[in-house]
């Protein structure tokens, strides 16, 4: 064998021949030879069409990182990267609790260390008065826009009876993060009126037995109130008492 130049010419060769070669029929007529002719043409676009693509890969810079602004060169000025800007979507958690009425948590849902030991549930002599909790801790740096909540009151037998004008809440006074017992002392700062009407939270009866047993907070369909926006950073609460039957 030659040079090196006469090995690469003949490497080429080979390749070209097997980039055109065709299983020639003997029967060369026109319309064969057209078929022969299309499969070349379409196997060079198919070669040539690898080449751009292997050409473009190997001119791309590499990609950075996602969320990060950078220079990717060849420009009249050097830029210094940004680094990464983080951006979380978080789900907003509903927290129910009951309290005693001496300010003591009973239990919590979900689960809170902080309220009697990570109860759930918790058992009371009927007749017990009772406050509940609701709260939204909107730990993001946004407002939460148009909140609705609705907790249906259990009145069977063995069920809750609402205490008439026990609705009162807090929206933009607790810091995100706070602790329970801030939250539910917090969340009784402000008075509601039972009534659907302009402030953000209603009890009604819906039905019998005689007694309200539908709270709805925010514009919910159906028992709309004021619209209720968390802001950034805060906790809203509201509290209300209710009788253990
Ligand atoms: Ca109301
Ligand atoms: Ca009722």
């Amino acid at each position: 064998m030659g040079s090196g130049a006469e090995k690469k010419r003949v490497v080429l060769d080979k390749f070209f021949k097997l980039l055109l070669s065709d299983d020639i029929p003997k029967d060369q007529s026109e319309d064969n030879l057209s078929v022969i002719t299309e499969r070349r043409r379409k196997r060079i676009i198919a070669f040539a069409l690898t080449l751009m693509l292997a050409a473009l890969a190997w001119t791309l810079p590499a990609l950075a990182a996602f969320n990060e602004a950078t220079d990717p060169g060849g420009g009249g000025i050097s830029l210094t990267d940004s680094g990464q800007v983080e951006v979380v979507g978080t789900g907003l958690q509903l927290v129910k609790q009951v309290w005693d009425t001496s300010n003591t948590c009973l239990a919590s849902s979900p689960a809170d260390a902080g309220c009697n030991g990570g109860a759930t549930s918790t058992s009371v002599p009927a007749g017990t008065t009772l406050n509940f909790l609701i709260y939204v801790d909107n730990s993001t740096g946004l407002q939460a826009t148009d909140v609705r909540i609705q907790d249906a009151i259990d009145e069977s037998a063995t069920g809750f009876t609402y205490v008439d004008g026990s609705l009162t809440w807090n929206n933009n006074a607790t810091a995100t993060g706070a602790a329970i017992l801030t939250i539910y002392t917090d969340s009784a700062a402000n008075g509601l009126l039972d009534p659907v009407d302009a402030d953000i939270a209603s009890s009604v009866d819906t039905g019998a037995p005689a007694g309200r047993d539908n709270i709805t907070i925010g514009a919910v369909t159906g028992q709309a109130n004021a619209q209720l926006n968390i802001p950034g950073s805060f906790v809203f609460g509201l509290r209300f008492q209710m009788v253990k039957q």
